[in-house]
């Protein structure tokens, strides 16, 4: 359930489309958002006076960049970089790095504006940012990478640091991006500043279960969302696209949980195994040889590829997109209930339409946006942050039962915050409301920023 927008947030909504011309995935996230909060300016008047909703959808500062590199024949290259530090109201800007093609203005602008109030919901004093590039890593050698990431953070370098803007991983940027970038950052600045990156490796300050933390901590949030219909992982049938750090770790949690996963993707095809996906073989064939999961089938005989196909048709109990934005539209969500899926949980930003959320509401199964659902990862990253603080590092367990807690805590927040306004397990308006009233209140204690 949405509520109905009231005149004067249609009257917001049409100037920032009007403002932001083009930018189709930053106005579908601001008008989720939007449609959530019109009880919350009936509760808070004082936020209307003040316009905090028009300066929230401002981003504080739009940073775009040339990133210039050479290739391993020496061929130049030339993409464009992004860094949209969207909201410090809470922190220093926090949020991903993406590497893809895709990429443009309107991508890191609703990864940044979601990011807000992801971080909100973490209870951790984290402020909203997002960037990248359109560069595609895909079929790179590791040294085209590295300079790749040297440009870039010649640029980045005057914009980022611990106490301003915190930059990590997100599509095409992981381990070993964060290396080369926080190596460069060292090199530039002539400064050990660990806390300015996230994601790092454990040799030079990174945390123990950042890897895993997106799609643990989504699972963990589904869990709690089983739980509140007396269910679990034990025994459901799973299905979870992409094959990246989120969809690895997905996997991993959901066996370790006595759940199955029968399907995985990537852009290219789906791989279907009903005896259960086989981790190993997955993180072997994406982590270390950086394959195609085409390559699955050919090591395990039994699981079948399907070209161009589409995950979302495989039935399921529960799914757990974890790939990219809107790959989930209505069609396939109808699919979805009509093969008796019972829980939805985002691992992904912004993976369903807005016609697929309908549905899911509709048909009143458990639905986790990601704002939400994958929150965990730069909930981790906070924990490194306050790791590099301390100049300490803390044990993998007790590291992931920070993690649990938090995700129980988001997922009680947004459970409560849904019953308060009059939306009963809606968790989108529960993570919308209580994420804006955090950053809400306190831009209004700050005055005019
Ligand atoms: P990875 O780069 O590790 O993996 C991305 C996976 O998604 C790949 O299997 C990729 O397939 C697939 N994919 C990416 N873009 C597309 C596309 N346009 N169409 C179809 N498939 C696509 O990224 P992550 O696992 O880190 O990120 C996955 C999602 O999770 C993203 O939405 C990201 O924003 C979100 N997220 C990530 C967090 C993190 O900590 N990493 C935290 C919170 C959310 P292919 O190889 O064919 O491109
Ligand atoms: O979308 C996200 O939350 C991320 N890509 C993780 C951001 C972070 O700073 O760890």
């Amino acid at each position: 359930m949405s509520f109905q927008m009231t005149e004067s947030l249609e009257t917001i909504y049409q100037e920032i489309i009007r403002k932001n011309p083009g930018e189709t995935e930053f106005h579908q996230a601001v008008r989720e958002v939007l449609e959530s909060l019109g009880p919350v300016l009936v509760k808070y008047p004082e936020f209307l006076q003040n316009k905090i909703i028009r300066r929230i959808c401002e981003p504080e500062r739009q940073i775009i960049f040339r990133v210039p590199w050479v290739d391993d024949r020496g061929e130049v290259h030339i993409n464009r970089g992004f860094r949209v530090e969207f909201n410090s109201a809470l922190g220093p800007y926090k949020g991903g790095l993406r590497f893809h093609p895709s990429v443009y203005l309107g991508i890191i602008k609703f990864l940044g504006f979601e990011q807000i109030f992801k971080n909100a919901l973490t209870g951790l004093p984290i402020g909203g940012g997002k960037g990248g590039s359109d560069f595609d890593p895909k079929g790179k050698s590791d040294a085209e990478v590295m300079r790749f990431c040297q440009s870039f953070m010649t640029e980045l370098y005057r914009h980022i640091g611990e106490h301003t803007d915190v930059p990590a991983g997100d599509i095409g940027v992981g381990g070993r991006e964060i290396g080369y970038l926080f190596g460069q950052y060292k090199r530039i600045t002539n400064r050990y500043e660990m806390g300015v990156l996230t994601g790092k490796g454990m040799a030079y300050g990174g945390s123990l279960v950042r890897t895993e933390a997106t799609g643990y901590g989504a699972v963990f949030f589904v869990d709690e969302m089983l739980k509140v219909n007396k269910q679990s992982f034990e025994g459901k049938t799973c299905t979870v696209s992409g094959s990246g750090n989120v969809a690895i770790y997905t996997i991993e949690k959901i066996h370790q949980l006595g759940g199955k996963v029968v399907a995985i993707s990537d852009s290219d095809g789906v791989i279907v195994h009903e005896k259960g996906i086989h981790l190993q073989t997955v993180q072997q064939l994406k982590e270390i040889e950086r394959r195609r999961i085409k390559d699955y089938a050919d090591i395990h005989k039994d699981a079948k590829y399907i070209p161009k196909g589409n995950i979302w048709e495989i039935p399921c109990q529960v799914a757990m997109p974890s790939a990219t934005q809107n790959e989930i539209n209505g069609k396939d969500a109808e699919k979805l209930v009509k093969n008796g899926c019972i829980a939805v949980g985002e691992g992904a930003n912004m993976p369903t339409t807005p016609e697929g959320v309908r549905v899911f509401q509709t048909a009143k199964i458990a639905y986790g946006p990601g704002k939400a659902t994958n929150a965990g990862g730069v909930a981790t990253s906070a924990l490194e942050m306050q790791q590099n603080a301390s100049r300490d590092s803390w044990t993998f367990e007790y590291t992931e039962k920070r993690l649990a807690k938090i995700m129980s805590n988001i997922h009680q927040v947004c459970y409560e915050t849904a019953e308060e306004f009059g939306a009963p397990g809606d968790y989108v308006v529960g993570a919308n409301i209580a994420g804006f009233v955090k950053v809400a209140k306190a831009m209004l204690a700050m005055g005019l920023i």
